[in-house]
């Protein structure tokens, strides 16, 4: 039985689960808190570096979420969710890639400047500029298509979709991408995504959360 170890807000383990409901494999959730419980030794032990997410498939352990889909793809591929096609799989690694390396350390930015946390007004600057470079690229990469790298849900609408659908709260707008917009509104949509999204409330209390944490260690 596959047991990922996740905690819902992440979108690092966000994008696992959701991956796991669209191949609606059979899975067990294991919940941490990243208040203490991924430096608990049983968990160390899985990951060194003590972060969520973690997959375990029948003893076997994978780390790195992108690492985990990669797996996932490939001992469960239907459905297929990486095309084999030259163009349309570097649109996927494109796509995924362009997430992880700038919209995530800029939303990650805003993220910290949202909990108070004080940065100088030019690295935020430049954090919301690099998220405008990149949401435009990801516009200008999905073009005509319904989904990265071709008509069928990829790994790369999870990747890109789970941080592109949650910028709203570090009130960054989608206005000025109609394409990412249109193509972000069609994803939250589908089961997967419901099944898995924060509510408003619970991310707000969330944030409180780590404010009262942030200002106690101050
Ligand atoms: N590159 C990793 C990043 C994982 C990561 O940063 N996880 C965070 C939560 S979003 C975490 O576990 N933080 C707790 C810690 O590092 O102690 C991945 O994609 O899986």
């Amino acid at each position: 039985m596959l047991k990922l170890y996740h905690v819902p807000i992440s979108f690092n383990s966000r994008r696992v689960w959701i991956a796991l409901l669209e191949k609606k494999l059979q899975f067990e959730l294991v919940e941490l808190k990243l208040d203490g419980d991924q430096f608990q030794p049983d968990f160390v032990a899985l990951n060194p570096f003590h972060h969520i997410p973690v997959l375990v498939d029948d003893g076997f352990r994978v780390i790195e979420s992108l690492a985990i889909l990669d797996y996932l793809e490939a001992k469960y591929p239907t459905p297929a969710m990486l095309p084999t096609e030259a163009q349309n799989l570097a649109t996927v690694r494109m796509a995924q890639m362009v997430t992880i390396n700038e919209l995530a350390p800029a939303t990650n930015l805003l993220f910290m400047q949202m909990l108070g946390v004080k940065s100088d007004e030019s690295k935020l600057e430049e954090a919301r500029a690099r998220l405008a470079t990149g949401l435009s690229f990801l516009e200008n990469l999905l073009g005509n298509s319904s989904y990265y790298g071709g008509e069928q849900l990829s790994l790369a609408d999870i990747v890109a979709g789970t941080t592109v659908s949650v910028l709203h709260y570090f009130n960054v707008s989608l206005d000025e991408y109609p394409i990412l917009s249109a193509w972000c509104e069609r994803l939250v949509q589908r089961p997967a995504w419901l099944e898995t999204t924060t509510s408003t409330r619970d991310v707000a209390a969330f944030i409180s959360r780590r404010k009262a944490q942030i200002a106690q260690s101050k």
